[in-house]
């Protein structure tokens, strides 16, 4: 049985590390063997397979890319357990921010209420440091030209594209959705859309659909050739666009619809199944 002094304990361990970790991480290409995980949503079973794969088959890297709560009835405990992960293996594990690790996200798809109904009296304050954690999570990683983000590359309506640096300056410690630059609230929203060339608002209420051109724009400018994203369910677990340039990954069995990770062997992208 959990109390709240649990999480109090776990979150307080991991803030004091992820308070290292800037907006924008770069991963050393002395790592060569790479796991890359999406949107776990409180299957709380597969991510255990998964971590349990990372050690028998001596992966050197893990990277979430976010969305690990709501949905699915095992958040607390996917959670808990991620966090738990990032105390015994800081250097091995980055867990970057979904658009569900927003207070506004989780009044609406179940973590919220799953804390309530687990922490009863207590759950403002376990709640509270959730919340704090989440705010502490970055955004995007990159490996060589492999750059990882939960939804997709930010669009700039007008002029430049925006650059890794603008990625890197996103301020961390921003609690609510509505609070976010619009530069982070893309790259926790943004989809990617074979039919358009440029860009089109989303019909989620909140971020942009991005075309083949204003992808090529963005991975250009910042000298990328594959982004590596999750955030929606296709069939089969995955879906490759524009030129099998980007890879969406999907992993948790919420939807049915098949799961998927990928491993970066030498900078090569596979993905598998889990
Ligand atoms: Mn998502």
């Amino acid at each position: 049985m959990l109390e709240k002094e649990d999480i109090i304990d776990l979150c307080e361990k991991v803030n004091k590390i992820l308070d290292n970790e800037p907006s924008l991480l770069r991963l050393d290409d002395i790592y060569k063997k790479i796991l890359v995980v999406g949107d776990t949503h409180g299957d709380y079973d597969i991510t255990n397979d998964i971590v349990q794969k990372f050690k028998s088959e001596n992966y050197d890297f893990m990277i979430f890319l976010g969305d690990y709560v709501d949905r699915g009835e095992k958040a607390i405990q996917n959670i808990n357990f991620l966090l738990n992960m990032k105390i015994m293996e800081p250097k091995k594990l980055i867990l970057l921010r979904g658009n569900h690790e927003f207070p506004s996200m989780n009044m609406n798809y179940g973590f919220y209420n799953q804390v309530f109904a687990y922490f009863k009296e207590d759950f403002e304050e376990v709640y509270e440091y959730y919340k704090r954690t989440f705010s502490k999570l970055p955004y995007a990683i990159v490996y060589n030209n492999i750059l990882m983000l939960h939804g997709g590359i930010p669009i700039r309506k007008e002029g430049e594209s925006y650059t890794l640096k603008d990625i890197a300056n996103i301020p961390k410690n921003v609690q609510t959705l509505e609070e976010l630059p619009d530069i982070a609230q893309q790259i926790v929203w943004n989809d990617p859309k074979e039919t358009i060339q440029q860009d089109e608002f989303s019909y989620r209420g909140i971020g942009y659909f991005f075309g083949l051109k204003s992808f090529n724009k963005f991975m250009t400018k910042n000298n990328l050739e594959y982004l590596i994203r999750s955030h929606e369910a296709f069939l089969g677990g995955y879906k490759t666009f524009f030129n099998e340039k980007l890879i969406s990954l999907f992993t948790c069995e919420y939807y049915r619809r098949g799961t998927k990770i990928a491993e970066i062997i030498d900078n090569k992208i596979n993905v598998i199944d889990i």
